[in-house]
C-alpha cells in the first residue's frame, strides 16, 4: 500500500477534479505483476493501468488500491468490473470512496465472491488525497495559505519593499506550489502593491510538473480595482476576479468580473469557494497578502499553511498576517507542524490547524 501509495503522489497537480490513485497488483505467488497510479481526469484509473501490465498474472491475485475501486461509468467504465473480469481474488482498499457517486465498489467486488479489506494505511493514504477529499467531503476548495518572512514575521520592509525576503530555492518551491493548485489567490493589496504574474512557472532553472490546464488565477478585489494593465490580465493564464455584487465594474474587467456578496471587509469568501468550487477547482493557494490571509483564517477556511522562513531579520515591516480573529489569547489560532524542510539557506514549514483533519474524515 506504502508503494501505491507514492504511485498516487504522482498524479499531484493533474487529476483534478478526480482524486489522486495508486493501484500495486500482486500476483498468486506476491509477486508485483502490475502498477498504476491516475494521471489525468478522463484518462485511465490506477487499476486499469495496473491490471494491463498485470494482464493474466491478476487471476486469483491481490490488488491493493488506495481509494474504495469507482463502481459508476463515467468518462471510464467502472474500476470494480474491471477487477472482477480480470479475476482478481482480494483487494486491500486504505480509503473508502466519499463521493455518493463513485462509492460501492467495495460492495459489488464482495458480492462477487472478492476478499475486500478496507482501512489499510488510511492516514497516509487521506494525506496524498487531502485537498480532494476536502473538495468532496467539506463541498469547497482545499485551502493551502503560502507566506514567506523573516524569522521575524515580517513579510516586507517599513517602506513596503519585499522583494525577496526568500532565495531563488524556496521561490522556485512556491512554483511548483502553485504547478500543484488549481487556483492561485492574491487580493487586491499585494497586485496593486506587487503587480504580481501569479503563474506557475519554472524558475532558478527548476522545472514545474505540467499540469492538465493552467492554474486559475483569482483576485479578491471586492471594488473592482484590477488595473488594466496588471500583470495578473496578461492572458497567460486564465483570471478570475471576484467583486461585490455592488461594485462598478470597468470594461477591462467584465470578462473576469464574478459577483459576490459583500461583507465586512470585503466579499464573502464562502462564496468565493462556492463558485471555485463550482468550477471544479479543487485545491486552492492563498499567495497574499496578509489582510486576504487573515480573512481565510478568521472565516476557518484554511487547512494549510506553508511559510517559508528566511534567516534574516527586519525588525519592522508589515507582518506576513493581517488580523485573524484572535483578539485575545484564548482565540490564538493553533497550529501543529507536519514537515520542517531546509530549501536552500531558508525553512520550508508546513503547518495544519489542530483541531481539524482533513476535513471531517468520514
Ligand atoms: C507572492 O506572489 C508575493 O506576494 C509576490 O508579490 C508575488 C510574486 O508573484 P509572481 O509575480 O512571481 O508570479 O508570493
Amino acid at each position: 500500500m506504502r508503494r501505491a501509495i507514492a504511485l498516487a503522489a504522482r498524479g499531484l497537480g493533474g487529476t483534478s477534479p478526480n482524486p489522486v490513485v495508486g493501484c500495486v497488483i500482486l500476483d498468486p505467488s506476491g509477486e508485483v505483476a502490475g502498477e498504476g497510479f491516475h494521471a489525468y481526469a478522463g484518462g485511465p484509473h490506477a487499476e486499469v493501468v495496473a491490471l494491463r501490465e498485470a494482464g493474466e498474472r491478476a487471476r486469483g491475485g491481490t490488488a491493493y488500491v488506495t481509494l474504495e475501486p469507482c463502481n459508476h461509468t463515467g468518462r471510464t467504465g467502472p474500476c470494480s468490473a474491471a477487477l472482477l473480469e480480470a479475476g482478481v481474488a482480494r483487494v486491500v482498499v486504505a480509503v473508502s470512496d466519499p463521493n455518493p457517486k463513485a462509492a460501492g465498489g467495495a460492495a459489488v467486488l464482495r458480492r462477487h465472491g472478492v476478499v475486500v479489506d478496507e482501512g489499510v494505511l488510511t492516514a497516509e493514504a487521506e494525506e496524498v488525497n487531502a485537498a480532494w477529499l476536502t473538495y468532496v467531503r467539506a463541498g469547497r476548495p482545499h485551502v493551502t495559505w503560502k507566506f514567506a518572512a523573516t524569522v521575524d514575521g515580517r513579510s516586507a520592509a517599513e517602506d513596503g519593499t519585499s522583494q525577496w525576503i526568500t532565495s531563488p530555492e524556496a521561490r522556485a518551491d512556491v512554483h511548483r506550489l502553485r504547478a500543484g493548485s488549481d487556483a492561485v489567490v492574491a487580493g487586491i493589496g499585494t497586485v496593486l502593491a506587487d503587480d504580481p504574474r501569479l503563474t506557475a512557472r519554472p524558475a532558478a532553472g527548476v522545472p514545474v510538473p505540467a499540469r492538465a490546464a493552467p492554474v486559475l488565477r483569482v483576485v479578491v478585489d471586492s471594488d473592482a480595482r484590477t488595473p488594466a494593465a496588471a500583470r495578473v490580465l496578461d492572458g497567460e493564464a486564465p483570471t478570475l476576479v471576484g467583486v461585490a455584487e455592488d461594485a462598478a465594474v470597468p470594461a477591462h474587467l467584465s470578462p473576469h468580473a464574478v459577483r459576490l456578496p459583500r461583507v465586512p471587509g470585503g466579499i464573502d469568501l464562502h462564496a468565493l469557494l462556492a463558485e471555485l468550487h463550482g468550477r471544479q477547482v479543487v485545491s486552492v493557494l492563498i499567495e497574499g497578502g496578509p489582510t486576504l490571509a487573515g480573512a481565510f483564517l478568521r472565516e476557518g477556511l484554511v487547512d494549510r499553511v506553508v511559510g517559508y522562513l528566511a534567516p534574516a531579520l527586519l525588525g519592522a515591516g508589515a507582518a506576513a498576517l493581517g488580523p485573524a480573529g484572535a483578539s485575545t489569547i484564548t482565540e490564538i489560532h493553533r497550529l501543529e507542524f507536519a514537515e520542517v524542510t531546509p530549501v536552500g539557506p531558508d525553512l520550508r514549514l508546513v503547518l495544519r490547524p489542530k483541531s481539524s483533519g482533513i476535513a471531517s474524515s468520514g
